[in-house]
Formats: structure tokens, sequence, C-alpha cells
């Protein structure tokens, strides 16, 4: 019995390995089955691209067979295993550096390389943007990037420092910034943009991060199940016995407030207790101790971070009692003091959530210092060269629906509207362009044009997020029902709008009265709108910023202005602010090549494995695949430099073979002439030949087996080994 692995119809299909019992036989009948068993490597080659059952099936017997990644044309789709493949070592780097993006099997090395060397080549930046929901791999991508351009682009002494921060601001962003929640054990709670910067013999040599809407209530509550940010724990079970002395911290997540709510998650620490069996948050301290000295904190820097860590859970620990006026009045055995002065003229309710609030503040600044601090020591310095060239990775929240959505997820959810409409704009003016390029007609594609989404949030005056910052300014009665009034008002006839109110003044019973519907590109989603106005207007009292200016902390002190205070201008709201975010980002990547990656989770319980379909064929639609293919298939479904095309099939004719003297175009021409396509099968570009249906390209593949196996020639590459 023997393995035996085919390599070479690498264009089109993996290396496969098959049990064979006559070794020549069973190589042919396997190449000739490869196909069937485990599907095509691009989604453009499906026989029926519009039917979504059969991109289902491609996909199912890829990751069955451990394939996880599959193209859509350029557009990466990567099925997260929920196990360690093999697929990551320097050797399979080394495969994919500076090869040919179709020659080699998918991959996000494929990706990473194709983005390098189109920088390099044609002096134009890049973006990689990885999409798709929480768990299905996008911040794992993100490191695997960037591990990729760490080992295989060229180093010198500084850069390889900035490569060593560049790695490492992942693990300090991802303590402060990731949580364990029930569909991620290592959710970003935060969007991310980083800029690589690359110098003109294509090494890294800067690197710039911007942070987008990190939620910040998680500092103050969590769901069942799910926990606060990393750094809480890593810090009481990993501190040292001295440093947690100094911060007054004892060595268990149960004596705070802020850590309880979270109940245990693994069978070993039953109670309530905040173990994750997938998470050891000790070493994981040691790591991210390691990584703020590498990216350039001194002593002191750190001691004043945690200081700050130390006084959130502090602050979550500041009860209150009430006083015979009704007023809160503080019941622990004080630290804080002057808590007691400012919050005492508040009832119980108010005296917490101000706490919260100051909770939230202070952390979600720290956070934002973080970034700051950490681009502060990827700035590339060198001011005698500026002319460098950029690749950014964008990883963000994927498109969320929860039983019960709320401001933030009305946030991520508009994101995704934008980026969508980015992608479909960009992918569409990218296959025209190449059309134009090659001079072949463009025969204009129907899309859905989610345009009509984003003006419903965000158009002025009367958009959503308008229509909220008014009811936010408003002085009276202002409350989130008046605000969903107010959208009933004035959105209420848009078709992308649901509310329970009928137009015949009757009631949608499956709806709440405090809840509002987007038809979003993705599906529909239910909003409700507690806590909307609260959450935008992230306000936080005048006199507990005073008290946070007045403080010694450093990092406190930069991250609460004292201009802040005699500003007269009332800061913009979180929605607002988010918007003129996601502009920027949009103008960003505009001015970019993108590439794309578009990750799906296969099952909800994070098993190797398991392929839940229901789960998947929702991803599939939501992340626009079926749209992308759609428009990737309108013209043509293959398309190949002349070279390479000539290279790989020229043995099927006498007149190119071995081979072609003449031009490359008139060589294809007449290679296909000889395999007999018809006219309308096909067409010759300026440097490209375009292939409609992957039928074609398929019976060409086939002659080319056919004739390799008559001539008795073993494919190449072929890898025996006895068991
Ligand atoms: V969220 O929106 O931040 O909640 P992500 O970022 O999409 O989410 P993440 O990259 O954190 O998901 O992946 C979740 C887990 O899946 C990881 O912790 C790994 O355990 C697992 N994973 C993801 N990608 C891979 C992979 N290529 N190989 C092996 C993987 N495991
Ligand atoms: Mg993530």
């Amino acid at each position: 019995m023997c393995f035996i692995a085919l390599w070479d119809r690498a264009p089109l299909i993996e290396p496969t390995y098959v049990v064979a019992s006559d070794g020549v036989r069973a190589m042919m009948e396997s190449a000739l089955t490869a196909r069937d068993r485990v599907g095509v490597q691009d989604f453009v080659l499906l026989e029926n691209h519009t039917s979504e059952a059969a991109f289902i099936e491609n996909l199912r017997k890829r990751f069955k067979e451990n394939l996880i990644y599959t193209y859509i044309g350029s557009v990466l789709v990567s099925v997260n295993p929920y196990k360690d493949l093999e697929i990551y070592t320097k050797n399979h780097m080394e495969r994919y550096r500076g090869v040919n993006f179709y020659e080699v099997s998918p991959h996000l090395y494929a990706v990473s390389d194709n983005s390098y060397r189109s920088m390099r080549t044609e002096r134009k930046d890049q973006c990689i943007l990885i999409s798709g929901e929480s768990g299905a791999g996008k911040t794992e991508a993100s490191k695997k990037i960037l591990q990729y351009y760490a080992v295989t682009c060229p180093a010198s002494e500084h850069v390889q420092t900035i490569k060593d921060r560049l790695l490492q601001s992942n693990p300090v962003l991802e303590a402060f910034g990731n949580a364990k929640t029930l569909r991620n054990d290592n959710s970003s709670r935060f969007g991310k943009y980083m800029d690589i910067q690359f110098d003109f013999k294509g090494a890294p040599v800067g690197g710039h991060i911007i942070n987008y809407l990190l939620e910040k209530s998680r500092v103050v509550h969590q769901n069942h199940g799910e926990r606060n940010f990393h750094i809480f724990y890593q810090l009481i079970e990993g501190g040292e016995e001295d440093l947690l002395r100094r911060l007054g911290l004892e060595r268990n997540p149960q004596q705070y407030q802020y850590l309880v709510k979270s109940i245990s998650c693994c069978r070993k620490y039953p109670g309530n207790c905040p173990k994750v069996s997938s998470i050891n948050d000790r070493s994981d301290w040691k790591v991210v101790r390691k990584a703020l000295t590498v990216i350039g904190f001194s002593e002191d820097e750190v001691e004043e971070l945690l200081n700050i860590i130390a006084s959130v859970l502090h602050l979550g620990n500041v009860q209150y009692g009430g006083e015979d006026s009704g007023n809160a009045c503080i019941t622990s055995d004080t630290q804080i003091k002057y808590l007691a002065r400012l919050m005492s003229p508040l009832n119980l309710e108010q005296a917490s959530s101000a706490r919260d609030a100051l909770s939230k503040a202070v952390y979600g600044r720290t956070f934002t210092w973080l970034v700051n601090k950490i681009n502060a020591s990827l700035a590339y310095t060198d001011d005698s060269y500026k002319n460098w060239s950029v690749i950014g990775l964008l990883d963000i929240y994927g498109f969320e629906v929860f039983q019960n959505n709320s401001f933030e997820q009305f946030c991520i959810n508009y994101c995704n509207e934008k980026l969508q409409q980015l992608f479909i704009e960009l992918t569409l003016k990218s296959e025209q362009e190449e059309y134009e390029a090659e001079g072949i007609t463009w025969e204009p594609v129907q899309y859905f044009n989610n345009k009509i989404i984003c003006d419903l949030v965000e158009e002025k005056f009367k958009g959503i997020i308008s229509i909220l910052d008014e009811e936010c300014l408003r002085p009276g009665d202002a409350s989130d029902i008046t605000f969903l009034e107010k959208l009933e008002d004035t959105v209420g006839g848009h078709p992308h709008f649901v509310t329970h109110k009928l137009a015949d003044g009757k009631t949608r019973k499956v709806m709440g009265r405090d809840e509002f519907r987007l038809l979003h590109y993705a599906g529909e989603v239910n909003y409700n709108v507690n806590g909307f106005l609260d959450k935008n207007n992230d306000l936080l009292f005048r006199n507990l910023k005073e008290v946070m200016c007045m403080s010694e902390n450093k990092i406190l002190n930069q991250c609460f202005d004292r201009e802040e205070l005699t500003d007269k201008k009332r800061p913009d709201t979180a929605a607002t602010q988010f918007k003129a975010s996601l502009a920027k980002l949009m103008e960003i990547l505009m001015s970019k090549e993108p590439s794309y990656i578009r990750c799906i989770k296969p099952n909800d319980s994070k098993q190797a494995g398991r392929f839940d379909e229901v789960l998947i064929r929702h991803q599939v639609k939501y992340l626009g695949l079926m749209e992308n293919l759609r428009v990737r298939r309108a013209g043509f479904a293959y398309r190949r430099r002349y070279e390479v095309f000539l290279q790989r099939y020229k043995s099927l004719c006498p007149d190119t073979w071995p081979n072609w003297r003449g031009k490359l175009a008139d060589g294809v021409a007449t290679l296909v002439k000889h395999l007999g396509y018809k006219p309308e099968e096909y067409k010759l570009g300026r440097s490209k030949i375009f292939i409609r249906f992957p039928k074609t390209l398929f019976a060409t593949e086939d002659a080319l087996e056919t004739r390799k196996h008559s001539l008795g020639e073993s494919p190449q590459h072929v890898l025996l080994s006895l068991p």
C-alpha cells in the first residue's frame, strides 16, 4: 500500500493523499476524482455558480479534507478549523514567498504575498480586509499575516526591533481589548486597523494602529458565561506578590464586583468563578508583561498603567447604602473618600451609574492612551526618508445578531453596511477596470446596492444617528422611547425600517414597543432602544472629570485634559464620533488596493471537524459571498496571464510544444484553436485569456492529465511513502 500526493494540478486542485492498492491505476483514478472529492479551489470554477447548495457543498468537501481556504477570484474564503493545522510553518511561508497567486493552493500567505508584491512592484498602498462573525478567525488571520511579513521580509537591526514591536503589540492590545464571550474565548471587543509601513527595500520600518469603539460597558457588566477584559484576571492571577500589595489587590478575582458577575466557564472551578479552561491567565500575564517592555514601556509607566487597572477594580467595590434623605452614601470602608462627597447628592441608582461611568471612562481612555503609546513606539522616525509604502490590516467586528441587540450592535452592523458597500463598489470597480485594461467589453452587473441602508443610518438631519443625537441634546422629557417615536415619525415609511406600528394604525404583535427593526443587507435585526440615549451621550459628571484631571497618575493626567473642563462645546456623541471615524476609515481603504479575507465559523461549539450547515449558510449569506461570486462570474469564470496559461498547456499542441517562439498572445490563440475552443467560450485580452465556463478549462485539464498518463509520465512531484 502506498500514499500518493498529486501536486501537479496545483492551479486547480490541492495535493491530495490517496491510499493506492495499485500505484499507477490509483494515481490516474485519483487525478480524475480528486475534483469530486476535494472540490474546486476557486468557487468561480463551480459548474453551477448560482447555487448556494453547490457553494456550501464545495466548502464542506474541502473542510473535511482540512482545506480551509478557497478563493472567489482573488477573495479568500477561510473556515475556522478549530485545531492546529500544520500549514503555517516556515516551510509553508517559503512555498508562498514570491510565487504567483494562482500557482499555489489558496492560503493566507498567498494573499499576503500578493499584496506585498503589488505594493513593491506597483508602488501602490495595499490593504487586507478581514471580516466575519465573532469566532470566525479574523484576529488569528491578521496575526498570521503579520508573522508572515515578520519572517519573510528583509530585516536590519532597526527593522528587527520594529518587527518585534509589531508582533508584541498583539498580546498587549488583546489583554486590554479582548475578553471571553460566549462565542469566542478571545473575542476582540474593539475594531482594529493597522498600517505596516515598508521602506523602499521592502523592509517593515514602522506601523500605526487605529482603534474603533471599544466595548466599554464590559468593564462594569458582563453577560452570564462571559468575562471582563483579560488584563484584570491576568494581573490578579499572575501579578507578583509585591505588585499586588502595592496595588492593594487580593489574589482572588471573586473579591471584585466587576469580575464576579461572570459565572463559571469550566467544570474544574464550579460556582461563581471567572476561570476559563482554554485560558491560562498566569502565563498570559508573563507574555503581556514582557511585551510591554519590548514595546518600550518604562517600569514607571507599567506601574501607573496597572495602578489604573487596580483602581477600576477598587472603584467597582465602592458600595452605596441609602441615607434617610434617600441619598446614597458609601458604606464600604473607603479608600476613595472623595467619592462620598461627590456622589452623595445622588440617589442609589444615580450614584452607581456615576461610579460605573467613571470606570468606563477611565478604562476607555486608558485603552486609547495605550494605543497611542504603541503607535509612538512603532512610529517611523527616519525623517530623511518619508517615501514608504503601506499594507493595512483591518480586523473588525463582523455582523452581529443577538437575542437582545442594543446600541453596540447597531454601531457594529452599521460599520458592516459601510464595509459591504465598499466591498461591492471596489469589486465591481476592479472587475470593470480589468476588463477595460484588457480591451474586453464590460457588461454592467446588476447588484443590490446597500447605500440605501447606510443613508438611513447616517444621513444628515434625517438619518437614525442624527435623530438620536437630537434626542440626546433635547432638554426635558427626552427618553429612549421618545427617540423611537421620533424615528417612527421621520423614517417610519422607509423600506428598510420597521417598528411595531403598522401603517393602518394597528400593531405588529411580534415586535416589542421598545424596538425597531432594520432590514440590513445581511438580514433583519431588531434593536431594543433601552439605553440608546445614555450610551450615545456617554457623559461623565463634571466633578468626576475634575478629580481625574487632578490625578497624579501621569497616564490619567494625559487621558483627562484640563482643557476639557473649560471647553464650552459639548463633545460629539458616541455614534457621531463612530460615524466620523468610519468615514475616515473608508477614505483610508479607498486610497488603497484591497484584498479580502472572508472568515466563516463552522459551528457554535468551537469544535474541530463539525460543519454546521445552517450556521454556515447564514454566514455565506451575510458575507455576501453568492453576490460576490455572481459579480466575479458575470463575464468570465477564469482568467490567466498568457505566459502562465501557455506554460501549463503548451504540451497539448504540436505548434506550441516544446517552446513557442512568437508572441505570447499568438501562442495562446494557436493553442486554444487546436484544442477546439469555440469563439463564445473565450476572449483574448491584452495580456490575459478569459474563459467563460469552467467546463472548458476542466476539459483542457483532463486532456493534460490523459496525455501525461498515455506517455507513461507520472505526475510531477509525486510523493510516495510506504507505511
Ligand atoms: V471576534 O469577532 O474578535 O470575537 P475572531 O477574531 O474572528 O472573533 P479569532 O481569530 O479570535 O476570531 O478565532 C477564534 C478562535 O478560533 C481562536 O482563538 C483559535 O482557537 C481558533 N482559530 C481561528 N483561526 C484559526 C486557524 N487558522 N487555525 C486554528 C484557529 N485555529
Ligand atoms: Mg478578533
